[in-house]
Order: structure tokens, then C-alpha cells, then sequence
């Protein structure tokens, strides 16, 4: 059967409210899930898994953003997962995906983007090799964390914010002067969707998202 290594990113482990549309989502279509675990990538791991853009100028920003929360990381199995997970991920650059999409749905802007997904066969067996050797990946049982997160973060979640989010970005797109008042927006948001998360990592968050919106 085949395999996809899946992140959920910072935006969806803060937002926790898209992390657990996503994870329904994948279990009402079927997909197996060997493996399922809340992890803090570490700056190795974001090196080795980023390699392949080591050289790019987005290169810091793209191992501090993954590494400004806890992602969950899980290996999805199914026949043919792997175009099926990236055809639903979408674009690779939130603003411009397709609506249909979980990027196009729930991506902030740019790079904060919601899900990894292993593009090809050969990055997928390289991805999970990596990820089962430098954490405890591997060991974690898929299906029944699934679930508990989904049962965890249901109770506690109310609204998706992401058109707000995205209003307030493109205002910040054609307007670099209103930082300040975007970023007090950006952070209510954030707060109405999430009221449990760590505000340290919140404010990481907004920072990542207000430094994509700045480059476009
Ligand atoms: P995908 O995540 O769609 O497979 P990749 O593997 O080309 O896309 O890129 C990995 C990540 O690098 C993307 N998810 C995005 O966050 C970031 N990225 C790619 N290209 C750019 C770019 N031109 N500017 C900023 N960030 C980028």
C-alpha cells in the first residue's frame, strides 16, 4: 500500500478547528493512518527535511516557521494517496489555490499553508525513513490518536476564521502601512478561533503570517 508522509503545519496545529476539519475529512474518504504524533520538529529535522530548498532565499523563514509549534506529523496509506492527498492539498501558495482545496479552504497566505505532503513515491520513502529515524513517529499508533485528537478539539472549537484571516491579509497586501491595525486583527482571530492556545506561539504565528503577507 502506499504511503504519504502528512503534516499538519503550525497554522493548523494552532488553529486547531482546521487540523481537525482536515483529519475528518481524511478519515470519512477511508485513508489508513499507520501513524500519528504531536511533535516539535527539531531545527535538524527541518534542515533535512527542507533540504531540497536549502539553497533558496525563503530558506530561514520556512524552517522557522515550521519549527514555531508542535506539528502533527502522520503517515497516511491508501492506493494511490499520494496524488489523491495533493490534489486536495492544492496550490502550493494559499492565497492562489483552487477554493475546492484544504489550502484554497483553510491556508492564511503564501507558505502558511495548512498541510505537507510528500510530492512523489521517492520523497515519501525519504520523508517517512527520515521522520520514523529522528523522532518517535514510528512508534505512535495511527488511527486510535486520530480519533482522540478529533474527540480532544471538537468540544473546544467554534468558528473558522479563514476568510476573515484572508480579507485582512489581502488589506495588508495593498496596503504595507497598516501593519499594526492588521496584526491586532489577525491576533482577535486567531484568538476567537483558539482561546486555548500559547500565545508565545500565537504571536510567532502572526508574525510568520504578517512577514508572507509583506513579501508578496
Ligand atoms: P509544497 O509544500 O506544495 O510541496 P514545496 O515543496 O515546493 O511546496 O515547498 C515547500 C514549502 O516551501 C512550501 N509549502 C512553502 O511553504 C515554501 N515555499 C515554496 N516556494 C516558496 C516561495 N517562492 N516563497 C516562499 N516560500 C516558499
Amino acid at each position: 500500500m502506499e504511503q504519504s508522509l502528512v503534516l499538519l503545519k503550525p497554522d493548523a496545529v494552532l488553529r486547531r478547528v482546521v487540523g481537525v476539519y482536515v483529519l475528518e475529512n481524511f478519515l470519512e474518504k477511508g485513508f489508513g493512518i499507520e501513524n500519528f504524533l504531536e511533535l516539535q520538529v527539531s531545527e535538524e529535522l527541518a534542515e533535512k527535511h527542507y533540504a531540497e530548498h536549502k539553497d533558496k532565499p525563503f530558506f530561514p523563514r520556512l524552517k522557522e516557521y515550521i519549527m514555531l509549534c508542535p506539528v502533527v506529523a502522520m503517515v497516511v496509506t491508501g492506493s494511490g494517496i499520494i496524488q489523491t492527498i495533493r490534489e486536495m492539498a492544492g496550490a502550493t501558495m494559499a492565497n492562489k489555490a483552487d477554493a475546492e482545496t484544504i489550502r484554497g479552504k483553510y491556508g492564511i497566505w503564501r507558505g502558511i499553508n495548512v498541510i505537507h505532503a510528500s510530492d512523489t513515491s521517492e520523497s515519501a520513502k525519504r520523508e517517512i525513513k527520515l521522520w520514523r529515524s529522528k523522532t518517535p513517529l514510528g512508534k505512535s499508533e495511527g488511527y486510535e490518536n486520530t480519533e482522540k485528537y478529533i474527540s480532544e478539539w471538537t468540544p473546544k472549537i467554534s468558528i473558522d476564521v479563514t476568510p476573515k484571516l484572508r480579507e485582512a491579509c489581502k488589506k495588508l497586501s495593498e496596503n504595507h502601512n497598516l501593519v499594526k491595525t492588521i496584526r491586532q486583527q489577525i491576533r482577535d482571530y486567531l484568538l476567537a478561533e483558539n482561546p486555548y492556545s500559547n500565545k508565545k506561539q500565537l504571536t510567532n504565528l502572526e508574525d510568520a503570517i504578517i512577514q508572507a503577507v509583506l513579501e508578496t
